[in-house]
């Protein structure tokens, strides 16, 4: 049975991956952090899932966590995800995100010992790295361009896994994976705070939601089918890079259509309100992939369409939120 252990296991990408691996008949650990963190209850539920504690910033209970969990397989998910808060706390931001996948792949170095491949890590690298576009679409040779501090700390540390299989063999990929959505997706995110919104006003819970950039466009996809290229990257003999995507963009307005024609609203100009505070000092107009190398060697395609995923999100908002005013 292989063992895998999975950083960043509390959040929405680690959630998924989790389920996938345990009913794949792997051994799971997942590193959780933080005192009395309430996220690690929700782990805590998932039969089989085992924790070891451990924070990306700190390098000994990363060696640590790698010596107890004797992993074939890494799966580097932890970061500070939050793109607008990483102006707010750059450098928190790039010692999480950035110089967190140093301490990683350092602990796997020295873990590895004489046989640098003896574990096979996944690094979760971002379109947000793409940033001012260079090309359209965007593909593994598009020339990176970041526009947040987030987006700066994720090519640091997509460039030192690239670093790490050239200086010293070890099985190393980075996914350049496109935006992914579900219903376990933070409310932070505009997605999830649309379709949350949605929820809301149709039962009469609240009035209007506040938004920024209404124009950016995204390539949205479903983080269940993105978990599955991740475990296929680490299945194949040689490490590499891959770019994770639908191949289709969509903007905010054709999100808040969807959302809100689903639940019966055509006109949603009356429930959406501009505010400026959440635009963003440097945005990312457009991101758009193409995953023509994933589907050919991996043999991986999105299964969930954009609309699908979103009206599933609704639905399960309508659900939730429900359940809380009983
Ligand atoms: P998420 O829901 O925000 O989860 C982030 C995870 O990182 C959480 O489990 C969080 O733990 C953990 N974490 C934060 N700070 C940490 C630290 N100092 N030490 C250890 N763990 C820490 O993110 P996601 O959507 O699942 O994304 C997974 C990964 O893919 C992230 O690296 C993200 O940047 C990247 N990515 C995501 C997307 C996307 O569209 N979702 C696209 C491209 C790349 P707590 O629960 O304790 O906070
Ligand atoms: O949902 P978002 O916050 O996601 P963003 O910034 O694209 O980042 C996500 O995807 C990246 C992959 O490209 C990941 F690496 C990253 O970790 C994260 O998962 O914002 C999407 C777009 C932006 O253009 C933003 O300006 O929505 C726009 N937007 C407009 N109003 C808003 C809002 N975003 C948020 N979060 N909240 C708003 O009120």
């Amino acid at each position: 049975m292989p063992t895998a252990l999975i950083t960043g296991v509390t959040g929405q990408d680690g959630l998924y991956l989790s389920e996938l691996l345990l009913a794949k008949g792997y051994e799971v650990y997942g590193l959780v952090r933080g005192q009395n963190n309430p996220k690690v209850e929700i782990v805590r539920g998932i039969p089989g899932l085992k924790l070891l504690f451990g924070d990306l910033t700190d390098l000994s209970s990363l060696l640590r966590a790698v010596h107890t969990a004797r992993p074939d397989e890494i799966y580097n998910l932890g970061a500070i995800s939050y793109v607008a808060y990483s102006w707010e706390n750059a450098r928190l931001t790039s010692d999480v995100t950035g110089m967190g996948v140093l301490n990683m792949l350092e602990a796997t170095r020295l873990y590895c010992g004489d046989d640098p491949a003896k574990v096979r890590f996944y690094q979760a690298s971002s379109s947000e790295m793409f940033g001012k576009v260079q090309e359209v679409p965007q593909r593994e040779s598009t020339l990176l361009w970041p526009r947040s501090p987030y987006g700066v700390a994720k090519v640091f540390g997509h460039y030192m896994t690239i670093n790490y299989r050239e200086s010293y063999g070890m099985h190393a990929s980075s996914g350049i994976l496109f935006n992914h959505e579900s219903p376990r997706r933070g409310p932070e995110f505009v997605t999830r705070k649309v379709t949350r919104a949605v929820a809301r006003i149709t039962l009469g819970l609240q009035e209007k939601v506040e938004l920024g950039n209404l124009d950016a466009r995204r390539d949205w996809g479903f983080a269940g089918d993105y978990v599955e290229a991740m475990w296929l990257m680490l299945q194949q003999e040689t490490a590499d890079d891959y770019v994770i995507s639908t191949g289709e963009t969509h903007s905010i307005r054709e999100l808040l259509d969807v959302a809100f024609a689903h639940a019966g609203i055509d006109d949603w100009s009356s429930y959406v309100a501009l505010n400026p505070a959440y635009l963003r000092p440097a945005e990312v107009d457009l991101l758009i992939g193409d995953c023509s190398k994933a589907r050919e060697t991996l043999g991986w395609r999105p299964k969930v369409g954009f609309e699908e995923m979103i009206r599933m999100m609704v639905d399960a908002d309508l659900a939730e939120q429900r359940t809380l005013g009983v």
